[in-house]
């Protein structure tokens, strides 16, 4: 191949400057950052060059396409960090095993409502005897209440796992969760060319430990594309303004148009629907919590957001 001819590619994995791309041949390379500016993730669109004599023994990646949509967090220091590229779906895994913190998926279904992507639910291990606790299912029905497609599975018994399938037809999704609840050995179901190491047996008492160390992309058999990524311990949406924050509700956005004013930020506003509807049980009282708690998440950040600006 001549040092000049580009070709597309995708990419699959990313580590920094070295990243994997997949051709449109479909085969998977190595391949590095050409130039200090350029930056890409997991799912970008990009242009790759050689390899070649002259241009080393390795691919380089030497633009990317503009984004369809752009997944991203906050990280400890208060910075935009970008996770995956060109999603159209985030699905946030679950499990009553180990004990879910449901502000990170609440608030992971807002990072990727804010970014324009869809947002679904799985609920996995639905085997174990935990996922019967009437106040898991009653926080599990929360979402659907608010619209959000939910699937219970165990991602161990095939047939239970077809409904995923389904669902990813189409789509570019990405899985994200706490460690532990099921990310790669749903991955290895639904796309057993991946090989996701998964946390052995005699690792599952181990609190916190992170088996998957990198996001990496898969194509499915049965259509779309599945990203799985390494479990975290909390996720935060990178600032936006406070009344933008609703977008991550759906069931608090519906209810916006009736309320007095058309800046109610549904806190202690006279005539608010949110919290005529919070007082008559018809919202829940906990994913209301949620929304009161990103709003002030996103105000400790407001001063690193002008500041970027
Ligand atoms: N009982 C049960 N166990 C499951 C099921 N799915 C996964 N597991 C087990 O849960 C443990 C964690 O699974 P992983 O797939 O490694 O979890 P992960 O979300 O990828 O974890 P990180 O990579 O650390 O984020 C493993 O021991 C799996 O065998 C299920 O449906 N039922
Ligand atoms: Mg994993
Ligand atoms: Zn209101």
């Amino acid at each position: 191949m001549s040092d000049a001819v580009e070709t597309p590619a995708r990419v699959t994995e990313s580590f920094g400057r070295r990243v994997i791309v997949e051709t449109s041949a479909g085969s998977r390379t190595s391949a590095e950052l050409f130039g200090k500016r350029l930056t890409c993730v997991c799912g970008d669109e990009v242009m790759i060059r050689g390899p070649s004599q002259s241009s080393g023994d390795v691919a380089k990646v030497v633009s990317v396409a503009p984004r369809r949509s752009l997944f991203a967090r906050t990280d400890s220091r208060g910075r935009t960090e970008p996770l995956a590229a060109n999603l159209s779906l985030v699905i946030v895994i679950i499990a009553p095993n180990p004990e879910p913190d449901l502000y990170i998926a609440d608030r992971y279904l807002a990072g990727a409502a804010l970014a324009g992507i869809s947002g679904a639910l799985i609920v996995n291990k639905s085997e174990l005897p935990g996922a019967e606790d009437p106040d898991f299912q009653a926080r599990v029905n929360d979402y659907e209440r608010a619209g959000y497609p939910v699937l219970r599975l165990s991602a161990k018994n095939e047939p239970t796992v077809a409904p995923v399938r389904e669902l990813l037809i189409n789509q570019s999704a990405m899985l994200v969760g706490q460690s532990g609840v099921g990310k790669s050995t749903l991955t290895n179901r639904l796309a057993p060319e991946s090989e996701r190491a998964t946390r052995t047996l005699s690792d599952s008492t181990g609190e916190g430990r992170h088996t998957t160390v990198s996001t990496a992309l898969f194509r499915l058999a049965s259509g779309g594309e599945l990203i799985d990524s390494p479990g975290v311990r909390d996720y935060a949406p990178p600032p936006v303004e406070d009344a933008m924050v609703q977008v991550g509700w759906p069931e608090i956005l519906k209810l916006a148009p009736e309320c007095r004013f058309n800046n109610c930020l549904h806190l202690r506003e006279p005539g608010c629907a949110v919290l005529a509807a919070l007082a008559e049980n018809t919202l829940s009282a906990r994913r209301y919590e949620s929304y009161k708690r990103l709003l002030n998440i996103m105000r400790g950040l407001a001063p690193e957001y002008e500041r970027r600006r």
